[in-house]
C-alpha cells in the first residue's frame, strides 16, 4: 500500500520534513481532521449556499460522510484516483472531501478542460472515477465522459450531477447510509491529498501533487494573512478547485475561520452583484479580467459594490497599476493583490501595507519558510532590485510533478528550488513585482496556455508546416493569443478566413479547452529564426504590436 501511494511523487528530504514539523509549519493532520475541527467549532454556522440551497457546517460533513460510504461500498480504496471536474455547486466540497477521507486523490479539473485534458488527466493517474456535471454554460459534460470511457481503460464510473445518461450513475441518493461510518484509512499526512493542475509551458498540462501537510499550512495561514473570521461572506466566483479559490484562502481558508461561502453560478456582474448585496458579501476573488468588467459595469451605474467589501483579491495574472489604483482611489476598494501558483508558492499584499505596495506590487511572501531566489540566466543571484528568474522552495512548494522525471530535472534545480517561469524583482522590503515570463505559457485573463501544446495540435493539421502561438496584448483579458502558422501551400488555396476557421475548429475538435483555441491566425512564408535556429518568438511577438 505505501508504496503504491508513494509512486511517482517526489517527496520532501528528511532534513526538511524534520524542519517544518519543529517550526510547526505541518501539524500531522489530514483534510478529514481539518473538516471535522470546522465542524466541531461552528457546526450551526452556515457553511455554503448555492443557489436556493444552504448546508450548515454539521450538514455539510453528514453529506460527506454519507457519500464516503458510498464510495467505499463501490469499491473504493486508498491510493484511488479520481477527477472531479464540477461547476460552483455544493457537490465538488462533497466528493472532495469524502474522496480524500478514503485516502482517494481527486484531481482538480477546471469546467473548461476538455476530453483531450481529461483523458490525460485520468490516463496518466489511472483514475477508476470521473464526476461532472450534465452540462455546464452551454457545454455537454456526458459527451466528453463518453469519449474519456472509450480512450481510457482505467475508468470504471461516471458519475453525473444533475440529468445523468443511461450508461452513466446519477449523483446517489445517500440518505440511507445516515447510521453508517467509514473511518479513515492509516495514510499519513505527508501523503498526498489532490492532484491540482499546471497551467505548464510544456506538451501537456502537469499534476502537481499537494500533501495534507503543505496545503493545510497554506490554507491556515492564508486566512489569517486574508483575516477571515466567522462572520466572513465570500463569494465565490472564479472555478471552484483552482489553487486561488481553494486555499488563497480561498474555501478552505474560509472554512476554517468558520464563515460562510456563496457560490456563483457564473461570473457575471449581473449574477455576482445581486449576490454580494443580497447576502452582504466580505471576500471576493478575481481575475484582473473580471475585476476590470466588473468595474465597467460599476462605471455604467450599477451600485459600487466594491466600496462594501471587505477585501478585493486580485491575482492570477498582473493587475495594471492603473487599474488597481482606479480600484482604490475612485472606488473605495480594499484590495489585496495575490500572486501564487498551483505548485506552491503564495505572495499577498497585506491590510496594512502602504496604497503604493498594494498598487504596485504583488506582494510578499506567506510564509518565513518560503525560500525566495532570483537569479540570471546562469542562475547566479542578483542584487535586491534587479529583475530575475524567481526560484522558490518552501513548507508548501512542490518538489516535483508526478511521473515527470525528465521534466523535473529542468523545471526544479538539484537542490529542490522550483523554476517559476516567472520574471520578478523584489522591492527592499521584501515585496515581489511580476516584470514578465520566461515560460512560453501565454496567460489569457488567468487562464494559463502551455503554447507548445496548442502547436503540437496545430503541427498535425495537413496544411500546417510548422507553427508559433505567441501572447498579443489585449485590453480586456491581459492577453490573447495568435498563432503563426508557416502553412503548406496547395492549388485550392482557401482564404485567410476559411484557414483560420479551419484551424480554431480543428484545435477545438482535438479535445483542447476552449481558452485554448487560438484568438488570431497569421499566415507566414516563413518563421524567423534565432542564432540557435529556434522560431524567434520575441520577433512574432513584436509584429503583433506593430500590426495592430
Ligand atoms: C495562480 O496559479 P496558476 O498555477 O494558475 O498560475 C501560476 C502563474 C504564475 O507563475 C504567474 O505566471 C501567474 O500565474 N500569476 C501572476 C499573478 N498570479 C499568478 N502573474 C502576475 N501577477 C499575479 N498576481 O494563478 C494562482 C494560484 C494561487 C493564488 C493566486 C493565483
Amino acid at each position: 500500500m505505501d508504496s503504491k501511494l508513494w509512486d511517482g511523487i517526489v517527496q520532501y528530504p528528511a532534513e526538511f520534513v524534520e524542519q517544518y514539523i519543529a517550526k510547526g509549519y505541518w501539524l500531522g493532520l489530514s483534510m478529514s481532521h481539518f473538516l471535522n475541527d470546522c465542524v466541531r467549532k461552528y457546526a450551526d454556522h452556515c457553511a455554503i449556499i448555492c443557489g436556493a440551497e444552504s448546508l450548515r457546517y454539521s450538514e455539510l460533513k453528514q453529506k460527506v460522510d454519507q457519500f464516503a460510504v458510498y464510495l467505499a461500498k463501490k469499491g473504493y480504496q486508498a491510493g484511488d484516483n479520481l477527477v472531479i471536474q464540477l461547476p460552483n455547486i455544493t457537490e465538488f466540497f462533497i466528493a472532495y472531501f469524502a474522496s480524500i477521507h478514503l485516502g482517494m486523490r481527486p484531481i482538480m479539473s477546471l469546467p473548461a478542460h476538455r476530453h483531450a485534458e481529461l483523458s490525460h488527466f485520468i490516463q496518466q493517474t489511472e483514475a477508476k472515477l470521473y464526476i461532472c456535471a450534465d452540462h455546464y454554460l452551454g457545454f455537454d459534460y456526458r459527451t466528453q465522459a463518453r469519449t474519456c470511457q472509450q480512450r481510457c481503460p482505467s475508468l470504471k464510473q461516471v458519475i453525473v450531477v444533475g440529468d445523468d445518461a443511461e450508461e452513466f450513475d446519477a449523483w446517489p441518493d445517500t440518505s440511507s447510509f445516515s447510521n453508517q461510518y467509514v473511518a479513515e484509512p492509516a495514510i499519513s499526512a505527508r501523503h498526498v491529498a489532490f492532484f491540482q493542475l499546471s497551467g505548464g509551458s510544456t506538451g501537456t498540462p502537469k499534476l502537481i501533487p499537494r500533501t495534507h501537510d503543505d496545503y493545510l499550512y497554506s490554507v491556515r495561514a492564508s486566512a489569517e494573512i486574508c483575516q477571515l473570521d466567522a462572520k466572513s461572506k465570500m463569494l465565490m466566483v472564479l472555478p471552484v478547485a483552482h489553487n486561488f479559490s481553494l486555499s488563497s484562502a480561498g474555501s478552505l481558508g474560509l472554512f476554517y475561520a468558520g464563515g460562510t461561502l456563496v457560490l456563483a453560478k457564473d461570473p457575471s456582474p449581473n449574477t455576482c452583484f445581486n449576490l454580494i448585496e443580497k447576502y452582504q458579501i466580505s471576500h471576493v476573488a478575481l481575475v484582473p479580467a473580471l475585476a476590470a468588467k466588473w468595474l465597467a459595469t460599476v462605471q455604467q451605474g450599477a451600485h459600487n459594490i466594491f466600496a462594501d467589501l471587505k477585501l478585493l483579491q486580485v491575482g492570477g495574472a498582473r493587475l495594471a497599476d492603473a487599474l488597481a489604483r482606479q480600484l482604490i482611489e475612485e472606488y473605495g476598494c480594499r484590495l489585496q493583490q495575490v500572486f501564487g501558483m498551483a505548485e506552491g508558492l503564495v505572495n499577498y499584499t497585506r491590510y496594512n501595507d502602504s496604497i503604493e505596495t498594494i498598487i504596485a506590487t504583488q506582494g510578499s511572501r506567506i510564509s518565513p519558510g518560503d525560500e525566495i531566489k532570483i537569479v540570471d540566466d546562469a542562475d547566479q543571484e542578483l542584487a535586491i532590485g534587479q529583475v530575475g528568474h524567481l526560484l522558490t522552495r518552501g513548507p508548501y512548494t512542490i518538489r516535483g510533478y508526478f511521473k515527470a522525471d525528465a521534466h523535473n530535472s529542468k523545471a526544479f534545480t538539484k537542490d529542490g528550488f522550483y523554476r517559476t517561469g516567472d520574471l520578478v524583482r523584489m522591492t527592499a522590503d521584501g515585496n515581489i513585482i511580476v516584470e514578465g515570463r520566461s515560460k512560453d505559457q501565454i496567460n489569457r485573463g488567468g487562464e494559463k496556455i502551455a503554447t507548445e501544446e496548442v502547436e503540437q495540435v496545430l503541427n498535425q493539421h495537413p496544411q500546417v508546416i510548422q507553427s508559433a502561438l505567441v501572447s498579443m496584448p489585449d485590453e480586456m483579458l491581459g492577453e490573447k493569443s495568435c498563432a503563426f502558422i508557416q502553412w503548406r501551400k496547395s492549388n485550392e488555396d482557401p482564404s485567410l478566413t476559411r484557414l483560420s476557421m479551419q484551424l480554431r475548429q480543428y484545435v477545438k475538435n482535438a479535445g483542447l479547452a476552449t481558452f485554448k483555441i487560438p484568438d488570431y491566425i497569421e499566415l507566414v512564408d516563413d518563421m524567423p529564426y534565432t542564432a540557435l535556429g529556434k522560431i524567434d518568438k520575441k520577433t512574432l511577438r513584436q509584429r503583433l504590436v506593430t500590426k495592430h
